[in-house]
């Protein structure tokens, strides 16, 4: 999608710190890192947000999951616990309109988020 950040650094036009890449989906560290571990995943092909999954479009989340999950070992986190979240629209705080799962990790999390 023509002016979208994360379409771009998905084509490979705007750099990234790729962790994992697939003909599916990539991941990529955050350039603003909540914790130790800061890892973005999205699909390559543009979804808005989590608003935009339909039947059609839904196998690739289920990717995403899976790779995730191996991830998170690769990472060192996957024993002690971590976060992922995906924030959508205005209350959610989304800022980047192409889907992505955030995977933050490596300290304490709280909750409620604020
Ligand atoms: P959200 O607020 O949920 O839409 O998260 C967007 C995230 O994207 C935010 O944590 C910062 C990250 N981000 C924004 N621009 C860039 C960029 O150019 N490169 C990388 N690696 N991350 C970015």
């Amino acid at each position: 999608m023509a002016d979208c950040l994360f379409c771009g650094i998905a084509a490979g036009v705007i750099p990234s710190t790729k962790v994992y890449e697939d003909d599916q989906i990539l991941a990529f560290r955050d350039i603003n890192p909540q914790g130790p571990v800061h890892v973005l995943f999205i699909p390559k092909k543009h979804i808005g947000s989590a608003l935009d999954i339909t039947a059609e479009n839904s196998a690739v989340i289920a990717h995403i999951f899976e790779v995730a999950a191996q991830v998170a070992r690769d990472e060192g986190i996957a024993a002690d616990g971590y976060r992922l979240v995906s924030n959508i629209g205005e209350y959610g705080q989304q800022s980047v309109h192409h889907l992505h799962l955030h995977m933050i990790g490596g300290r304490q999390m709280s909750w409620p988020p604020g």
